[in-house]
């Protein structure tokens, strides 16, 4: 399965209108003089982040863009109408690269953020400009220049504070889905989130801004499963919050193989905060959980949580602490 994150598109900016070689032309006015007016400026093309998106799916089917080019001027001094800019409403996080994407030109962090990535022609001077004390009857004009032409890579990064990890049906949309707004597809088969979405959870005033993802398989990394592409997205996260499903029977091996992707992925992305968090707290008997989370604790060296998307058990303990990690890491940036 093949989710959007990359594109490339063709943008052509509008061209600038020629200016106008015109002469004033009045009853009992014999030399009326150049009135050739400018040609319009062409659209720009621009684009917009928008936090309402989360993928570049709508660029599936729209790679071309062209803005509308300047009206050329006329007489009686009349400038030409200038093309209207053309807006691309973009995902936050969305970056833009060169034709051969190699060279980032810009990166789209905040929402509404602008940036002009083919510029408009200018539109071209009448022959009212080459007006002179020794040539009052310019015929000279100007065309107007060509817009930007160009292709450009966008490609999805998305910003986020937590990237949520674990193998497929961990939990990780139902965690979502109760500590935000978000409504993520749930369901009890594998690979339920084919994409990753966003969602912001609320707790003391603070924000904090999650990301679930697809869930990652053994060998991911050779494109097993969704594959590991989806892992960009967690590039630009601070913190991972890492599920597993209390049910599974070796809770150490399904920990590790996660990790093992991440670090076959590179990119320093097993360095970051690790939140650990056994989830579905309520399918196994209190008894097992505890076992489990020592065995964990054990092996890491480290405390474990638990919780339940269900009962929401421990939901309010790990936004606390998420948000420690959040300030924390926030300080060290
Ligand atoms: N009992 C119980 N079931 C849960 C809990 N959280 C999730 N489930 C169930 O587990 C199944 C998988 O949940 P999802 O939230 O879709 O899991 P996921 O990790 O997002 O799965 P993928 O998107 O496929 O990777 C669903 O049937 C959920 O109803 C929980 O805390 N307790
Ligand atoms: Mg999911």
């Amino acid at each position: 399965m093949h989710f959007i994150d990359e594109v490339k598109i063709y943008l052509k900016a509008g061209d600038g209108g020629n200016g106008c070689t015109s002469f004033r032309r009045e009853k009992f006015i014999e030399f009326g003089g150049p009135d050739g007016g400018n040609g319009g400026r062409g659209g720009d093309i621009i684009l917009r982040g928008c936090s309402n998106l989360n993928t570049l799916i709508d660029f599936r089917y729209l790679q071309h863009f062209k803005a509308e080019s300047g009206i050329a001027g006329s007489g009686r001094c009349r400038t030409g109408e200038s093309g209207k800019d053309m807006y691309i409403d973009v995902p936050v996080g969305t970056q833009v690269f060169t034709e051969n994407g190699d060279i980032l030109i810009v990166d789209i962090v905040t929402n509404n953020q602008e940036v002009i990535v083919a510029k408009g022609g200018k539109g071209g001077a009448g022959n009212i400009n080459f007006k002179t004390s020794v040539n009052r009857a310019p015929r000279r004009s100007t065309e107007g220049s060509i817009g930007d032409e160009s292709w450009i890579w966008l490609k999805l990064k998305l910003l986020s504070d937590v990237g949520l990890l674990g193998l497929p049906n961990a939990g990780k949309s139902t965690f979502l889905s109760v500590v935000s707004g978000a409504h993520p597809k749930i369901a009890n088969y594998p690979f339920t989130t084919l994409k990753p979405q966003l969602g912001v959870a609320r707790i003391c005033d603070e924000e904090i801004v999650i990301a679930d993802l697809p869930g990652l398989i053994k060998d991911a990394h050779k494109g097993h499963g969704l594959g590991d592409r989806f892992l960009r997205h967690v590039e630009r996260c601070k913190i991972l919050l890492h599920l597993i499903d209390s049910s599974v029977d070796d809770i150490v091996s399904a920990y590790y193989l996660v990790r093992n992707e991440l670090h076959q992925y590179g990119k320093n992305l097993e360095d970051k905060d690790e939140v650990i968090v056994i989830s579905k707290s309520d399918i196994v008997s209190s008894n097992e959980l505890e076992e489990k989370k020592n065995i964990l604790q054990k092996e890491l060296m480290r405390p474990i949580s638990t919780c339940s998307g269900f009962t929401r058990d421990g939901i309010q303990e790990i936004l606390q602490e998420l948000i420690m990690y959040k300030k924390l890491v926030n300080c060290s940036w």
